[in-house]
C-alpha cells in the first residue's frame, strides 16, 4: 500500500483504488521569495508527480489529507491563483477528489468552484481506515488511523559527522488501544520536517503514539526498526 519511492500510498475499496497524499503546502515558495530566495510555483511539478503515480497505480480517486495551502490564516495572492489552477487540473485527472481540511487550510472552500467536484471533509472513512489531517482529536474505532500534519523525517549522521534528513513513514500502536497509526510523510519536499527522533510528535492524535513499538520506515522501504533505537544512530 505505500508507493515505493514517493510520499504517497494506495488504498483499494470495493474496486476502487485511492490515491493518498499530505501537506502539500502550496504557496509555500511565495514565502520563499519575499525573503529573497528563488523559488517558483511547484504546481506543474506537482501535477506530473501525480500523473505518474496514477499511472503507475490505475488510481480512480485522490485523497489529499491536509494542509493543501500554506497560509494558515487567509490566502496568499499565489494560492488565490495556484490552488483554482491546481485543483481544475486534478478533477480532469481522477473521478473524485477529496480534501480532507488541514491547519493551514483555512478558507480553502473560497478556492473551489460551486461547479467543482472537489469535497472538502474533516475526515474520510475508507474500510477499516479513518484518514484525518491529524491536528485535531477524533473518535474512531476503525483499525487503522492515517494522519499526516507530522511531515516525520530521521535524522541520521554517517561516520565523517554529516547529518542527513531523510522523509520517513512512522507506523505504530495507539497507547491502550488496538488501533494502528500511520504517519505519512509531506509530499512538498521543501514544507520542512518534525525530525522523529529529535522531537516530539505534534497533535492530538500522534501523542497518543506508543513510541516504544513504532517503525520507522524510508520512502524506498529500508526497514529502520525501531524508532527508541534510533537516537541519532550512525548509519554504515
Ligand atoms: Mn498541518
Amino acid at each position: 500500500m505505500f508507493i515505493t519511492n514517493k510520499p504517497a500510498m494506495i488504498i483499494e475499496n470495493r474496486k476502487e483504488r485511492y490515491l493518498l497524499i499530505g501537506d502539500l503546502h502550496l504557496g509555500l515558495t511565495s514565502e520563499w521569495r519575499r525573503k529573497g530566495v528563488s523559488a517558483y510555483s511547484q504546481v506543474k511539478d506537482f501535477i506530473s508527480k501525480i500523473s505518474e503515480m496514477k499511472k503507475q497505480t490505475k488510481a480512480s480517486h485522490l485523497v489529499m489529507i491536509g494542509d493543501v495551502k500554506h497560509k494558515v490564516t487567509g490566502i496568499s495572492w499565489q494560492e488565490e491563483h495556484e490552488i483554482p489552477e491546481f485543483l481544475s487540473l486534478l478533477e480532469k485527472m481522477f473521478k473524485k477528489v477529496i480534501i480532507i481540511k488541514g491547519n493551514h487550510d483555512g478558507h480553502i472552500e473560497k478556492l473551489i468552484e460551486k461547479k467543482s467536484k472537489v469535497k472538502v471533509v474533516k475526515s474520510l472513512i475508507i474500510g477499516e481506515y479513518f484518514i484525518t489531517h491529524g491536528h485535531r482529536k477524533v473518535k474512531t474505532r476503525k483499525k487503522y488511523i492515517i494522519i499526516g500534519h507530522n511531515q516525520p523525517a530521521v535524522k541520521l549522521r554517517d561516520r565523517i559527522g554529516a547529518s542527513y534528513t531523510i522523509p520517513c513513514w512512522v507506523i505504530g500502536k495507539i497507547k491502550d488501544k488496538d488501533q494502528e497509526l500511520i504517519i505519512m510523510p509531506a509530499f512538498n519536499p521543501l514544507s520542512g520536517s518534525g525530525i522523529v527522533n529529535e522531537n516530539e510528535f505534534i497533535g492530538p492524535i500522534a501523542k497518543y503514539l506508543d513510541t516504544k513499538n513504532a517503525k520507522i520506515h524510508l520512502l524506498d522501504g529500508t526497514d529502520l526498526g525501531e524508532l527508541k533505537d534510533l537516537k541519532i544512530r550512525t548509519s554504515d
